[in-house]
């Protein structure tokens, strides 16, 4: 008895190990139902990494304009399509909201940081926050004045000083045969890239010529509400103003009730020059009411997505994304309207 029940234990030892022995390299319990063999920690935790959505963390300036708007659409659209995680802020165009909002997003540990910088300046501690913290940071739409640019992987937007450049351009040729021109100038939000650079490069090419004389410059932050105020106060101050250069269209638009609530014709009695290229400003042209719109592309939510996922496969980015855009005469609205996507 005893000796055949030993004889049975060491076959049931042997079966055990044999099965065991068949679980492959994984050197676990081969289960005999001849199932994959389970895998390893190891494995699993690739798994899981390669399944863990990216959570990004945005910063918006607000949503003062229609350019705003589209902007954030198109993050969020792509965000989604993308498949990432958004964390969105709307700073209301504060800066201390957009650096509490940054600082939210260090703590919640995102794998990366986007945001329009609201103004140029004051970014350089928060930065080296989420620096020192292990998160890359992506400037979008608007640029830092930062001298250490390893505080941000890349920065994707437009050339603001080019806009600029565009608007003077146009003006010099429209007003080839005048021989003194009077600008009011509506500029976007105090201290903005966009502000500041719109600015320079308008005035490097007007500069040229002293026919053309900015009489008046003042900021309308980029509203249409202010823009009309800002306007109203050019008419009262101005005896003759012959061309009005916002650097945006909702100031451009709010702008033109201004003028016309004065018995002016916006478009002829004074010629408007405006920056981004809203559906809303396409359609003041075919009235006749803006004379040229400088396009200034809300809709890199894609470029943006494809941006971020390389930063977080650790693959080297371009340290300046620029996005294409156009300039559109009033004489092109009606033709470019039905096309317009924001
Ligand atoms: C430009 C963007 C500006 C738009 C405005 O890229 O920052 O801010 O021109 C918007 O319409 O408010």
């Amino acid at each position: 008895m005893k000796k055949s029940g030993m004889m049975l234990l060491l076959a049931l030892a042997m079966t055990t190990v044999a099965a065991c022995g068949s679980g492959g390299s994984t050197g676990g319990n081969a289960p005999s139902t001849g199932e994959k063999p389970a895998t390893t920690t190891e494995t699993k935790s690739n798994e899981a990494a390669a399944d863990k959505k990216i959570v990004l963390g945005f910063s918006q300036v607000g949503a003062e304009s229609g350019w705003r708007t589209a902007n954030t659409d198109s993050i969020k659209s792509a965000a989604s399509e993308a498949g990432l995680e958004l964390k969105f802020s709307d700073a209301q165009q504060k800066q201390e909201n957009q650096i509490k909002a940054i600082r939210s997003f260090i703590q919640q540990k995102v794998d990366v940081i986007a945001f329009s910088p609201v103004v140029e300046s004051g970014w350089d501690t928060v930065l080296k926050e989420a620096k020192d913290a292990g998160i890359p940071v992506v400037l979008t739409d608007r640029s830092v004045d930062s001298q250490d640019d390893s505080l941000y992987e890349t920065f994707i937007g437009s050339d603001f000083v080019e806009e600029g450049r565009k608007a003077g351009e146009w003006l010099v040729e429209k007003m080839k045969d005048e021989t003194n021109v009077n600008i009011v100038e509506l500029q976007g939000t105090t201290g903005s890239a966009p502000a500041i650079d719109r600015k320079t490069g308008f005035e490097e090419i007007i500069s040229k010529d002293s026919k053309f004389k900015v009489v008046a410059s003042q900021t309308g932050d980029f509203t249409r509400a202010k823009g009309k105020e800002v306007m109203q106060a050019f008419l009262k101050a101005q005896k003759d103003i012959d061309v009005l250069y916002a650097h945006n269209d909702d100031m451009a638009l709010g702008a033109i009730q201004a003028i016309e609530e004065a018995g002016l014709k916006p478009g002829e009695d004074i010629i408007i020059i405006s920056i981004d290229g809203i559906k809303d400003a396409f359609v003041a042209m075919t009235e006749g009411k803006i004379n040229l719109v400088v396009e200034c592309n809300p809709q890199f939510g894609p470029q943006l997505m494809d941006i971020i996922k390389d930063v977080v496969a650790g693959k080297e980015v371009p340290k300046r994304i620029a996005v294409e855009e156009g300039v559109f005469p009033m004489e092109t609205a009606a033709e470019a309207l039905p096309k317009r996507t924001y």
